[in-house]
């Protein structure tokens, strides 16, 4: 059985997702970081960076934090959504990397400065938008020519969707990007994404374009 601590952020729905894509089962812990839950020392003995998600798999008597290395560990551990082949796998790596450095922190920064504080700091404003629309334009460019982000349906699709669906909060109009629309409907669509998605509680729906 495995404890998953989140919340409803996108870097929580990568976990979650991921937990029903592979059927295990798991206990869920809402933590509040709106009410500062992230910094209670319990918490803090799992994820000492004091952030969600965190997973504790007692099979193993572990414990972890940061999304891409939960998201590398259940993948080995079923041997699901990575492939076994040194470049195949490596090609899932790098593009898992790339959401957890790029999609995800600037992702995060337009939602600070564009949905939160507009009009408090253009620079960041313009700076960070026209990150999001690169990183876009990136992907949009990757899915021409690809079904799923590294060959098959993997963790780099996992990882990178959640921060995707929050499209609206980055006044992106997905028509711009019609390969990420339709990678991010196809992945909308599958069952272990609607529920993933609506855990610790229901928030939205899926936003779709
Ligand atoms: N790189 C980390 C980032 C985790 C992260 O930023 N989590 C946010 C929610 S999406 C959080 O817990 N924020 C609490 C805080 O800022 O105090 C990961 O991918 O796990």
């Amino acid at each position: 059985m495995i404890d998953l601590y989140t919340w409803t952020t996108p870097n929580g729905r990568k976990v979650s997702i991921m937990l029903e894509e592979l059927g295990l089962p798991y206990t869920v812990h809402p933590v509040d970081i709106g009410k500062g839950a992230q910094f209670t020392s319990t918490f803090l003995e799992i994820s000492p960076n004091n952030r969600i998600p965190a997973i504790v798999d007692h099979e193993n008597n572990f414990s972890l934090f940061e999304s891409g290395a939960i998201l590398l560990y259940l993948a080995e551990k079923t041997g699901k959504l990575m492939p076994k082949e040194l470049k195949a796998r490596y090609r899932v790596v790098e593009w898992l990397m790339w959401q957890m450095g790029g999609i995800g922190p600037m992702l995060g920064q337009v939602h600070h400065f564009v949905k939160y504080h507009p009009g408090k700091a253009p620079y960041a404003e313009q700076r960070y938008t026209k990150e999001a629309h690169r990183l876009y334009g990136v992907l949009d460019k990757l899915l021409a020519d690809h079904e799923y982000m590294a060959g098959d349906y993997s963790i780099a699709d996992v990882a990178t969707w959640p921060w995707i669906s929050r499209f609206e909060w980055q006044q992106i109009d997905l028509s711009k990007y019609p390969n990420v629309k339709r990678w991010y409907i196809a992945i909308s669509n599958r069952p272990a994404v609607q529920k993933g998605y609506q855990i610790p509680k229901k928030v939205t729906e899926i936003p779709m374009p």
